[in-house]
């Protein structure tokens, strides 16, 4: 199969103010550092490397949640990606790369992208893969680390108002498939059930294979003709193959579970954006977890499994 020809474009998102820990914002220096552009390249895609986005100021904020983190500046990163993710899908076959920084980047590429598919008159689909759901309200979050939201936020759920800019779109949960779950807070999970959120977690990928459980997700978006956007955590993974995130969660997706997911992806020909998040460089060793998902995006980008370089580490 031919890979249909991208126009890459590359988005540093150094965000760590959502995280519990720092480290995070060094993640775009190790995309680049890793060859995410040469790996694209290489695959027949044109790469623009737009640099990294810097958060808009806000205001000082109060919230009744004492334990909330650094909700200005998340509500700043937030103003600031939703535009520049509603920017760079602009065009035909415009494929906006968000190289993080923590997850709590989501809440902006997720309404930016929303406002781009409803302009489309497309709907958005979202594949979501994760250790965690991050479907947190402000109120519900008890770390208070703000990458535990942004689904909740990107979703329309209650309480974000007057704190993170309101959105010109919001994401159906109807279009949202949540895969490699596996620590889900309280809070969560009774949110979760009456959400419309499909879960597929490790207990269901264990027992079904993950191609059983990815192939009607995959299907309802080439039916609806959607816009796909997947949102990968490193924490998807199994913490062996990825040491490198601060929210390592035992029993994660496996080197080829990963692989394949990508492939399926890549062979829909419908992923329109990808969020990669969670990489923390200096929790990583010998930067083999920046490698692992570079090469992931690669499978996602048309990489065949002959086509994996040999690597030691
Ligand atoms: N992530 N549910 C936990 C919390 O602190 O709210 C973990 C969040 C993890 C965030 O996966 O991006
Ligand atoms: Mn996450
Ligand atoms: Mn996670
Ligand atoms: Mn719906």
């Amino acid at each position: 199969q031919k890979t249909k020809t991208k126009q890459c474009r590359l988005v540093g998102v150094p965000v760590q103010d959502g995280a519990g820990r720092l480290g995070c914002e060094m993640g775009p220096s190790a995309y680049r550092t890793a060859g995410i552009a040469r790996a694209l390249s290489k695959l027949g895609h044109s790469v623009t490397d737009l640099g990294n986005v810097a958060p808009v100021p806000q205001r000082p904020m109060a919230h009744g949640n004492a334990a909330l983190k650094l909700l200005p500046e998340v509500a700043g990163w937030t103003a600031a990606l939703s535009k520049v993710a509603y920017e760079a899908s602009a065009g035909q076959d415009a494929m906006p790369i968000f190289m993080g920084g923590d997850h709590c980047l989501a809440a902006g590429t997720l309404t930016g992208l929303a406002q781009r598919a409803a302009e489309m008159g497309r709907p958005l689909f979202v594949l979501w893969l994760d250790a965690h759901p991050d479907f947190h309200t402000l109120e519900t979050t008890e770390s208070g680390n703000l990458h535990g939201v942004p689904m909740a936020y990107a979703t329309g759920r209650a309480g974000f108002d007057g704190y993170f800019p309101p959105a010109p779109a919001w994401l159906d949960p109807h279009n949202v498939c949540m895969m490699g779950i596996r620590s889900v807070d309280p809070a969560e999970r009774r949110a979760l059930e009456t959400s419309g959120i499909t879960v597929h977690d490790m207990r269901k990928i264990d027992e079904h294979g993950i191609v059983s459980l990815l192939r009607p997700f995959l299907e309802r978006v080439v039916e609806a003709d959607g816009l796909l956007h997947v949102s990968l955590d490193v924490d998807f993974l199994d913490p062996g193959i990825a040491p490198g995130v601060g929210t390592t969660v035992p029993g994660g997706a496996t080197f080829r579970e990963a692989h394949l997911v990508m492939e399926m992806l890549h062979d829909t020909g419908m992923v329109s954006s990808v969020d990669l998040v969670e990489l923390n460089p200096f929790l990583d060793e010998r930067g083999r977890t920046a490698i692992l998902m570079v090469e992931l995006l690669a499978s996602l980008m048309g990489r065949r499994v002959l086509d994996y370089p040999t690597r030691s580490f």
